[in-house]
C-alpha cells in the first residue's frame, strides 16, 4: 500500500457504498482496517525474509468484515476468530506490539512466543482467540452466549467463521441450541469465495449459505462484505436483536481474500484476472473515498494517518526484534494436560 496515492472517488471506481443507518466512526473505522491492512502486509514481509517460524493467514481484503462488526459491539461483548484472526484482535482492540511479538516467537507475545499466528487471544478484551480448528470457535461463542445469559450481563458474542466451516457439524449443533434458548450470539460467516484451494460455490451445498437460517427459524442475511457500512449496518441490527433477548442470526458476508491460504500458497487453483476483479471492490479504498467525499477526512489527513499506522507497526516489529525468545524453562509451562 502506498500512502502518497491519491484517493478516487467511488463513481470513479465503480463502486457504491451503503448508507449508513448507524452512527459509524468513519475516521476510527479506516485507522482500524489501515492498521489491519498494513499489519499484514508487514507480516507476509517477514514471512518472506525467512524472519517468522511456521505461516501467517492474512487477512488483505477482508477488512470491511471485522471492523464494520466489530464498530456495532460494546468493549464486553465477546468474540471468537478463526486461523486469520489478527484482523479480529485488531479490530477487537488487541495489542499490535503482543501480536507482531508472538508472530516473531519472542516472550513478549500473546502466548509468550510459544503459539504464533493462530494462538493470540486477549482476554481482557473478551477476544477469545483465534483458532487452527476449522469452526472450533462455534461451541466457544455459543459457550460465551450463554454464559452471557446466565450472568445477565448483557453481553452478545460473534463468531467468526470461514465458508469451509459451513461444512462442519458443529455448526449445526450450535446453531440448533442457540436457536431454542434464544441465546445472544451472532454467527458471521466470512465467505471469502475460498477454503484453502476449494471455490465455495461449489464445496457448499445450498446455493447462499444465509438461507440455512431459516431451517432454525432465525434470520439470516447475506450482505456485500467489502462495504463497511452494509457490514456495519446489518450486524448492528443483528447484534441490537440478540442484546435483546430475541436470539441468534446467521450473517453472511461476501468478500475475499487477496493473498493465497497462507503466505506459502503458490496460488495455482485461481486466475489472475478474479483477483483483479475483487481488488476494484477494495474495501480500504471505498472507505477512504468515503471519508473524504463525507468530509470526515482529508486526502492529507488520510495519508498522514497512513504515516502514522506504519510507524506503528514499525515500533512493534522494534519491540519483538529486541524482545527475547522464550527461555527453556518455559518450555513445559502453559500446557493443558
Ligand atoms: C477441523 C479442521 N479441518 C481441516 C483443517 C485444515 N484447514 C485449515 S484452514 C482450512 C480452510 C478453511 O477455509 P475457510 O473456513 O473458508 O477459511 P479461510 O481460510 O478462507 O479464511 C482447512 C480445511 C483444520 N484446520 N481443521
Ligand atoms: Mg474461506
Amino acid at each position: 500500500m502506498q500512502a502518497s496515492q491519491p484517493v478516487a472517488s467511488n463513481a470513479e471506481r465503480g463502486t457504491q457504498n451503503a448508507e449508513p443507518t448507524t452512527p459509524l466512526d468513519v475516521r476510527e473505522a479506516l485507522r482500524l482496517m489501515l492498521t489491519i491492512r498494513l499489519f499484514d502486509e508487514r507480516a507476509l514481509a517477514l514471512y518472506r525474509a525467512g524472519e517468522m517460524r511456521g505461516t501467517t493467514h492474512p487477512y488483505i481484503g477482508m477488512e470491511a468484515v471485522g471492523v464494520g462488526v466489530m464498530l456495532a459491539l460494546r468493549p464486553d461483548d465477546y468474540v471468537t476468530s478463526t486461523h486469520r484472526g489478527h484482523g479480529h484482535t485488531i479490530a477487537k482492540g488487541g495489542d499490535v506490539r503482543k501480536m507482531m511479538a508472538e508472530l516473531l516467537g519472542r516472550a513478549t507475545g500473546y502466548s509468550g512466543g510459544k503459539g504464533g499466528s493462530m494462538h493470540i487471544a486477549d482476554m481482557d478484551k473478551h477476544m477469545l482467540g483465534a483458532n487452527g480448528i476449522v469452526g472450533g470457535g462455534m461451541g466457544l461463542a455459543t459457550g460465551a452466549a450463554l454464559t452471557a445469559r446466565l450472568q445477565n450481563t448483557g453481553s452478545v458474542a460473534i463468531c467468526f467463521f470461514g465458508d469451509g466451516a459451513l461444512e462442519q457439524g458443529i455448526l449445526h449443533e450450535t446453531t440448533n441450541l442457540a436457536a431454542i434458548w434464544k441465546l445472544p450470539v451472532v454467527y458471521v460467516c466470512e465467505n471469502n469465495q475460498y477454503a484453502m484451494s476449494a471455490r465455495s460455490d461449489w464445496s457448499v451445498a445450498g446455493g447462499d449459505p444465509a438461507r440455512r437460517a431459516a431451517g432454525y427459524g432465525i434470520p439470516g442475511l447475506t450482505v456485500d462484505g467489502m462495504d463497511l457500512f452494509a457490514v456495519n449496518t446489518a450486524a448492528s441490527e443483528f447484534v441490537e436483536r440478540a442484546r435483546r433477548g430475541e436470539g441468534p442470526a446467521y450473517l453472511v458476508c461476501n468478500t475475499y481474500r487477496y493473498h493465497g491460504h497462507h503466505a506459502g500458497d503458490p496460488l495455482n487453483y485461481r486466475d489472475k484476472e478474479e483477483v483483479e476483479r475483487w481488488r476494484l471492490q477494495d474495501p480500504v479504498e471505498r472507505v477512504k473515498s468515503a471519508a473524504v467525499e463525507r468530509g470526515a477526512l482529508s486526502e492529507a489527513e488520510i495519508a498522514e494517518l497512513e504515516q502514522r499506522i506504519e510507524a506503528q507497526i514499525d515500533e512493534a516489529v522494534e519491540f519483538a526484534k529486541n524482545s527475547p525468545e522464550p527461555s527453556v524453562d518455559q518450555l513445559m509451562t502453559d500446557i493443558y494436560a
